[in-house]
């Protein structure tokens, strides 16, 4: 297979970017004019890609009525006619696929192989899957009603990942949206939204608003029904205040510190693969990436020495050329944020190895070693490439490691024997544990946190009762001689 784009891939999205120049929002199936723009910008070079219009609250008020005018009739509709829109979609995603990954990469900075192979397949996949749902809602879901308008808040991380995970699953059930996407990161959405109007999806259903945390501050105060949330676990509590006893229905997905167990028996070989899945993919921005390594004391000395060798072979590079294995941070105020964590874990005793910062956006992969439980570099989510290890002697003690942090989004833990990694997986305290290995993803399984990584799940059947009401008789408090 020939991996990489080929020039007129990224001519196109550039013919693309160029013929539009500046996007106003997406709101009951068109665009509105561009207001007041920022610039969007492929990190890796600085360029800037387009202009995108900073949303304003009453952007949101008008995609908000338009999404439930729409709603009346797209709840009514029989699932299997909803299920044809979400077939279509994914239909022309697949089609677009080369297209959609190159803007992704270009906009977030992601290496090309991990946009064109990962991410967009999966949105594909994603949406596939929710045209079952459509398909199934009545008999799966008897009794079941939409929620209404969803608003949905989505990271920079996998753009538009991240959107199919919310919109396939609330068109679905009947619900109409109203989507911000990251500021760093609008431009996959906006060409989604290009592709909601080419199969003809009936306006309003979806209606998407750029801009940054003000306008999604007004979204989260809309009248809408549910707001679904993906980002970090300071604005997801600002959140979880602003939404206290207004009904609104809230999932929130948001940080980890996800413990990553290498036991005494495991194939190292295959862990450190896993490691560069784990915490190396995506330049570590994962929210369950398996940053913090514990590993057996016995085995530590062969894993680093493993490590450190495979680390000294991934590359860091243009996001759009095909042997990329570690892209551009997305921005440079992200960059910075993780410098300054990395200072802030030298300065308190640990030992970065790898990690160098590069001109531009760019960070090498690395580790901090000899790192104590309550260094900050231990305990935050550096969000970069940069992943901890430490070494524990017993499985009690890697299960009180795994345990120690205030997070609880997922885990992997590496062992040849059954017993020994299915006894450990089920003492860590995560929404998801792998085993042998790290970050699957699939629409199929229910992935969302406990603890301070939020609640709620998507994907899967849990994925959409977040977007369904209970049947009113469920909600009924059963009389006392029932
Ligand atoms: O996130 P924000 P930032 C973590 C990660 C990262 C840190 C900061 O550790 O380093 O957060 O990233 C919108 N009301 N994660 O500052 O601000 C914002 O416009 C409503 C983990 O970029 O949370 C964007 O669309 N919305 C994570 C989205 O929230 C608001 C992914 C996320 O941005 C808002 C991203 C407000 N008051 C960061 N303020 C994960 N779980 O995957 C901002 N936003």
């Amino acid at each position: 297979m020939e991996y990489g784009p080929a020039p007129e891939d990224a001519s196109a999205v550039r013919d693309w970017l160029r013929e539009r120049g500046s996007f106003g929002h997406f709101i009951a199936g068109r665009f509105t004019r561009p207001g007041e723009t920022f610039a969007s910008r492929d990190p890796s070079s600085g360029e800037e890609l387009a202009q995108v219009t900073q949303g304003t609250a009453r952007d949101i008020a008008k995609a908000v009525r338009a999404a439930r005018r729409a709603q009346r009739s797209w709840g009514a509709m029989p699932g299997h006619d909803r299920a044809r829109f979400l077939y279509a979609i994914a239909r022309t995603i697949q089609k677009r696929e080369r297209f959609l990954a190159v803007l992704e990469s270009l906009d977030n900075g992601k290496p090309i192989r991990e946009s064109r192979d990962i991410d967009v397949p999966l949105v594909v996949r994603h949406f596939y899957h929710h045209a079952g749902w459509a398909e199934l809602a009545e008999t799966e879901f008897p009794g079941h009603a939409a929620l209404g308008v969803c608003g949905q808040i989505i990271p920079w991380n996998f753009p538009l990942l991240m959107l199919a995970w919310k919109v396939a699953p609330a068109l679905a059930a009947g619900n109409c949206v109203v989507l911000k996407p990251a500021e760093y990161t609008p431009l996959t959405a906006l060409a989604f939204a290009e592709i909601c109007a080419h199969v003809g999806l009936p306006a309003g259903v979806v209606n998407i608003v750029t801009g940054d945390g003000e306008t999604g501050a007004a979204l989260v105060q809309a009248p809408v029904d549910k707001i679904a949330f993906t980002g970090s676990t300071e604005v997801g509590r600002g959140i979880a205040r602003a939404t206290a006893g207004s009904g609104k229905r809230l999932t929130l997905e948001l940080g980890g510190k996800s413990p990553f167990v290498v036991m005494e028996d495991a194939d190292l070989d295959a862990a450190v693969e896993g490691v560069v899945e784990g915490v190396w993919f995506n330049q570590g921005e994962v929210c369950c990436a398996g940053s913090r390594i514990l590993v057996a004391e016995s085995v530590a000395a062969r894993f680093e020495a493993l490590l450190r060798a495979r680390m000294g072979k991934l590359r860091l590079g243009a996001p759009l050329d095909k042997s990329t294995d570690v892209g551009a941070i997305v921005d440079p105020v992200q960059k910075d944020r993780i410098l300054r964590i990395l200072d802030r874990a030298t300065a308190a005793g640990a030992e970065l190895v790898g990690g160098a910062a590069a001109p531009g956006c760019f960070i090498a992969p690395g580790y901090l070693r000899n790192i104590a439980p309550a260094n900050p570099g231990m305990v935050e989510e550096i969000f970069g490439p940069i992943a901890t290890l430490s070494t524990f002697r017993t499985p009690d003690e890697a299960a009180d490691l795994a345990n120690n942090t205030l997070y609880g989004l997922a885990a992997s833990v590496w062992s040849e024997s059954a017993t020994v990694a299915t006894d450990m997986a089920a003492r860590i305290k995560a929404g998801v544990v792998w085993v042998n290995c790290a970050n699957l993803f699939d629409a199929a399984a229910p992935f969302g946190g406990l603890r301070d990584s939020g609640y709620g799940r998507e994907g899967g059947r849990e994925g959409m009762l977040d977007y369904l009401a209970a049947p009113v008789a469920a909600q009924r408090d059963p009389a006392p001689s029932e």
